[in-house]
Order: structure tokens, then sequence, then C-alpha cells
């Protein structure tokens, strides 16, 4: 058979309200992660790595820098017609911007019909994850499902974050029911601590979905959800699909990375997946070159590490460590750095994430917190030292105890 044409639809104009500040200026998907990366970055480099090539993003929310790392760092040659395309809210179809994550993408549908694919894979842009979405497209087309929802194990505390499905017993590639966000879940037979969740990515036939997200446009009772209104549009059909995460297997996977799968909606959960990414055997192996993790490239010049002596190191352990990151007679430990950051003498930087930009001056403490662009932390001042003058500053201090400062901040003491 001849392979199908695939458009590939990234939704990425989640507001991410839980991950503020990190999201007072920009949109989740824009958010930095990993010292060079995007989230987007994860969802478009596994959507191209899986040899998907039209690509189209929908953006909505404080969408700037998000359109602007997709047109600079995704532009493709178009010499081939492949392409990847931010389509920001159209208001084709009345005077409003998407209303949920099925409204965007009804109000795209001139781009499907010109582009008339056999198969969508639509994916949310808000992971951290390795997938080869073309082995999840194999397992739909063989299962003879019209919508194939992809599916981890989560804990079922967390089942009220996610949509829960139930499979059908009698044919495990089918879905029996979906429930978006339960309150009242129920645990898997085998694991009564866990539930199946939903990952957010979905593969169907394109005019299933089609007339899926037509009929769904014209019910004044939906909030026009992929996870709310869609997906149970296909389970009470009869043709809404399961794919099982852990059958994909991407290429130069280890044993310890292959099911990694982070949801990072909350600052707690942004702030492990950064640190998860420092150790000697990371749960998330960023070093894995058969299927690399794509990002802009800065032009920046290379990390330095200068000034040791006078009690001072100029140096940094466990760490991951951008280009452009300049550590003159600093220390740093368990931390990221970003692209751009300056570290000065007698600084410590200990457990932190740095953005783009950041100037830790002189004496100046940092200490499990998330420091957004462009902040200048003056000399000797201290940040995630004393939780409530942090919070006396205007600081989000999350539960587990990380210090959030805002992009921009010039701090005082
Ligand atoms: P949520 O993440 O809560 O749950 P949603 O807020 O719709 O759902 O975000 C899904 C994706 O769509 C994100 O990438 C977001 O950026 C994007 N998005 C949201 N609204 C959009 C809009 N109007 N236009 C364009 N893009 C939009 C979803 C599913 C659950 C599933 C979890 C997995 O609904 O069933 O379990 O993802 O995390």
């Amino acid at each position: 058979m001849a392979a199908p044409r695939v458009l590939a639809i990234v939704l990425a104009g989640g507001e991410g309200k839980r991950l503020m500040p990190l999201t007072a200026h920009r949109a989740k998907p824009a958010v930095p992660f990993g010292g060079l990366y995007r989230l987007i970055d994860f969802a478009l480099s596994n959507v191209i790595n899986s040899h998907y090539l039209h690509v189209i993003v929908l953006t909505q929310y404080k969408s700037h820098s998000l359109d602007r790392h997709v047109s600079k760092t995704w532009r493709m040659s178009s010499l081939l017609g492949n392409y990847v395309a931010a389509v920001p809210a159209q208001q084709r179809v009345g005077k409003h911007w998407y209303l949920g994550s099925a409204d965007a993408i009804y109000q795209c549908l001139n781009i499907i019909e010109d582009e008339r694919p056999d198969i969508v894979v639509v994916v949310g842009a808000d992971h951290v994850y390795r997938m080869d979405f073309s082995q999840m497209v194999d397992a739909h087309i063989a299962s003879g499902a019209e919508f194939t929802v992809a599916a981890i194990r989560q804990p079922i505390e967390e089942a009220d974050q996610f949509g829960v499905i139930e499979v059908d017993p009698t044919d495990p590639t089918r879905i029996k029911a979906f429930l978006e966000k339960p309150t009242d879940p129920v645990g898997l037979a085998d694991s009564p601590g866990e539930i199946l969740a939903s990952m957010g990515n979905y593969v169907a036939n394109a005019d299933a979905l089609v007339a899926a997200v037509t009929a769904d446009a014209e019910n004044v009772n939906s909030r026009h959800d992929m996870g709310g209104d869609i997906a149970p549009y296909f389970v009470e059909r009869g043709t809404a699909g399961v794919y099982d995460f852990l059958r994909n297997d991407v290429p130069g996977s280890t044993p310890r990375d292959r099911d990694y799968w982070r949801d990072v909606g909350t600052i707690d959960a942004f702030y492990e997946a950064n640190i998860d990414l420092i150790s000697i055997e990371p749960v998330f192996n960023l070093y894995n070159d058969e299927w690399p993790l794509l990002t802009g490239y800065t032009g920046l010049a290379p990390a330095k590490f200068v000034h040791a002596g006078a009690g001072r190191l100029g140096h940094a352990a466990d760490s991951i460590v951008s280009p452009g990151v300049l550590v003159s007679g600093a220390t740093v430990s368990g931390s990221v750095l970003s692209p751009g950051v300056r570290l000065h003498s007698w600084a410590q930087v200990t457990d932190s994430v740095l953005m783009d930009d950041v100037h830790v001056s002189r004496y100046a403490q940092v200490h499990r917190a998330i420091i957004d662009k462009n902040v200048v932390v003056p000399e000797r001042v201290r940040i995630g030292l004393d939780h409530d003058h942090d919070r006396a500053r205007g600081f989000t201090v999350t539960e587990s105890g990380i210090t959030v400062v805002p992009k921009g901040t010039i701090v005082t003491d």
C-alpha cells in the first residue's frame, strides 16, 4: 500500500495558567526548557523525525514569541513543498478566537481541504517526550479505527488533569468510554492506583475528523474541545481506537528513557523535568542522535569558565551549560543555564533553572529557583533562601519551595 498522505496539526494555543508567571508574556508552548529549547520543540521534533513534513501550528494566546520561534527556527525550504506554518486564530467562521482545540481545527478546515491528506496527526505542544508518530499511524490504520488516542498510565490522583480512557475488554484496540478530567475516576483493574490517560495526541482519518469537527461546530452544547467533545464523539460511534505509548519504540532510546513523557503543566513539574535532564543517567536523554531534538541555533560563542582562585571557583558541576554562558569566578551546581547567562565572582547558583540572558552579580546567591529571561540579580542579593522574603518581593513560591522570578525583573532586596 502507498504511504498515506499525512498532515500534522500542532495545537499550540494553550494558555498554561498553572505555569504563571512563566506564561504571563508567552504561550505555554513558547516557555523555554532545558537550556536551549522551547516546549513546542519536542512536539515539532517528534513530528519532523517521524518524517511528517506538512505541519501547521495553531496558535492563539499571547502568540508573538511562539510565532517568531516557529517562523525563525522551523521554517523549511519550500522547494519540496514541505512546510511548518504557524496559523493564528483565523476568525474565518464568526468573529471569535478559537473556542477550544476542536474549534481551532474547524477554523482551519480550508487548509485540510487544500492539502487533501488521508490522515491527520493532531498533537499537543506542551509535553516533553520522544514519540515516533509514524508507528502510531501504522497501528491506527491496522486497527481500522477512525480516530486513535495515544495513551499512557498516570497516577489516579492526577486523573482530573487528563482525559481518562476505558479500554473495551472485548477488543483492547478500542475505547469503550472516554471521560475528560473526571473527579471520581476508577483505577485500572490490574493497577488500582493508576488510570489510562490520553496524551492529547490523536491520529484520525481526515474525512472522519472533518465530519466530527463540523458536527461539533453546530453543537451549541459543546465546549469544542478535542478531549472533551471529539474523542467522546468517536467513542459513541464505536470507532475510537487506543494506542499504548509503551509500544512506541523510538530509535536510540534507552531502556531508562523510552517511556518518558511529562506534562510540565505546573511550576513544580516544570522544575523537576528540567532538573531530570542533569542526572548522569537521565530519565530523559537529550543526547540521542538518532532522534535529535531540534531547536534554533543561537549563533552565540561557546560557554566559558574563568577566574578561579582568590576564593572563587569559576566552575559548574552537575549542570547543563548552554552556548554564550560566562561563569566568571562563580560556583554553579545542579542547575540549567540557558544561552547568554552571566555569572560573576563569588556568586553561587544551586539547583536552579536560569533562562536566557540572566545576570547574577558578585556575591549574589540563587537556590532552588526558576529565573525567567533577562532578570538581573544585583550584588549580594539572595533568592530562594528566605521564602517569606521572596513572597514579599512579589515572587511566586510553590508548595515544594521553588521560587520563580518573572521575566525582566531587576531584583531588589
Ligand atoms: P489539556 O492540556 O487540559 O488536556 P487543552 O488546554 O485543550 O487541554 O490543551 C491541549 C493542547 O491544545 C495544548 O497543546 C494547548 O496548547 C492546545 N490548545 C488549547 N486550546 C487551544 C486553542 N483554542 N487553539 C489551539 N490550540 C489550543 C488535553 C486533553 C486531555 C489529555 C491532556 C494530556 O484534552 O484529554 O489527557 O491534554 O495532557
